[in-house]
């Protein structure tokens, strides 16, 4: 890393390492390095039969095609399935169990569950997460791994209904609980960091100008610039898993 990193990396980690309230948001490319595909660099599921993920994980599709959204989120699934939390992840949850910070909350646009296979514990969830399904009829949450294998859509064990991917798609509503506590801490905290976000979905690309608004330092991990890019005060041109480990405390 060259010395004009190494001097910003600085002075991210002595700003995290004064603050008392720490706020988190991060998107795919904390996961990129474990091998999960980012939605806009490129990569494997940005088109998937000719269709684009954002037309695949919409809520019109779920409405007219579930048994498609199945296929498109079981082969996501299958791409997830073999990547495992790198140094990134694994920082955030070493930080977030350090007892030197009076809050730290982590709030994250993926999907793929990988701060908590991490140990990070609690996760804000603000798009839901590929491993779980939901009942549209009566609201049952279950583990893929709970159901029957297999069953495409699954059943609910709760009402009989068919159940979809417990996933927010382009078009619907995130959970009113997990955008709400974001929102609150993003508007309370003293440092809030931007990693692997191309900042492009709301209202989760709000977060950031929340903090800030609130007087924040804000610091961004990404090796491109963003449109969130001229609103932090600090924006760091690395890769989350190498910079991340040197700007939380262990
Ligand atoms: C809603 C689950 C309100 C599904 C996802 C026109 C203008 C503005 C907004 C809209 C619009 N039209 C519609 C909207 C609203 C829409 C939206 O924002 N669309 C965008 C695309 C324009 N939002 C919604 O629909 C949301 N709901 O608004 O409801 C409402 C009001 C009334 C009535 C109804 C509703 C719901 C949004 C949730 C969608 N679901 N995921 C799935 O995964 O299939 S979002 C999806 O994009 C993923 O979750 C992903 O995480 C997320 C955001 O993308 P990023 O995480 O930023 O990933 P990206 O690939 O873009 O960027 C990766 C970055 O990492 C890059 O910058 C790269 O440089 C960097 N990187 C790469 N390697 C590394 C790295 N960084 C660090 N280290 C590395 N090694």
């Amino acid at each position: 890393m060259h010395n004009e990193i190494e001097s910003v990396i600085d002075t991210a980690a002595r700003i995290v390492f004064e603050a008392r309230r720490v706020f988190v948001l991060t998107g795919a490319g904390i996961s990129a390095e474990s091998g999960v595909p980012t939605f806009r660099g490129g990569g494997n599921t940005t088109v998937w039969r000719g269709m684009q993920f954002e037309v695949l994980s919409s809520k019109q599709m779920v409405e007219s095609n579930l048994p498609l959204v199945w296929e498109w989120f079981d082969y996501r699934k299958g791409v997830v399935g073999e990547c495992r939390p790198n140094a990134g992840h694994v920082a955030l949850a070493r930080a977030q169990a350090n007892q030197r910070f009076g809050s730290f909350t982590l709030v994250t646009q993926n999907i793929d569950g990988l701060h908590v296979a991490a140990g990070s514990d609690p996760v804000i969830e603000l798009h839901g997460n590929i491993h779980r399904a939901r009942c549209s009829r009566c609201g049952t949450l279950r583990e893929l791994s709970d159901l029957p294998h297999g069953g495409r859509p699954p059943i609910c064990p709760g009402c009989g209904s068919p159940m979809r991917p417990d996933v927010v798609l382009f078009g619907e509503m995130l959970p009113e609980e997990a955008i709400r506590t974001a929102q609150r801490d993003a508007s309370s905290c003293d440092v809030c960091l931007v990693v692997g976000t191309s900042g492009l979905v709301y209202p989760a690309n709000e977060l950031p100008r929340v903090a800030r608004s609130s007087g924040a330092s804000v610091i961004e991990v990404n090796p491109e610039e963003t449109v969130l890019t001229n609103s932090c005060d600090i924006s760091i041109r690395a890769n989350s898993a190498e910079a991340l480990p040197r700007i939380l405390p262990a």
